[in-house]
């Protein structure tokens, strides 16, 4: 009995930290901007990695001049357009990386767009 006191006296701090640490799920933020160059729409970085748990925060910037291009993550519902005009050319997003795997990432206006990957790790 008394060991098994001990053991809950030493499991009990143990549960406080592990509850402590998935409050504080760490936030990946990361600034994507959409480019062209010689005629390829480019969002840079294209691949993002997190881990699974992750809150994500990722600012679009569209620099591009061809107009209003979309943001779009397979499996995770995102899919934003972004304008490229001078002062409303931003957006954010937000979400739990719940999932993990490797998620594709594209515009879903222009199927030629370069786009990428989310990464989630387990
Ligand atoms: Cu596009």
């Amino acid at each position: 009995m008394i060991k098994l006191a001990f053991a809950l006296a030493l499991a009990a701090p143990a549960a406080f930290a592990a509850a402590d640490k998935k409050d504080a799920a760490p936030v990946r933020e990361f600034k994507v901007v959409n480019i062209e160059y010689k005629g390829a729409k480019i969002w840079t970085p294209g691949t993002l990695v997190v881990r699974k748990g992750d809150r994500v925060k990722i600012t679009l910037v569209n620099l591009a001049p061809s107009g209003v291009h979309a943001y779009a993550i397979e499996g995770y519902g995102v899919n934003v357009p972004v304008n490229n005009k001078e002062g409303d050319n931003t957006k954010t997003v937000e979400f739990v990386a719940d999932k993990p795997g490797i998620f594709r990432i594209y515009c879903s206006m222009h199927a030629a767009h370069v786009g990428g990957q989310l990464v989630v790790l387990e």
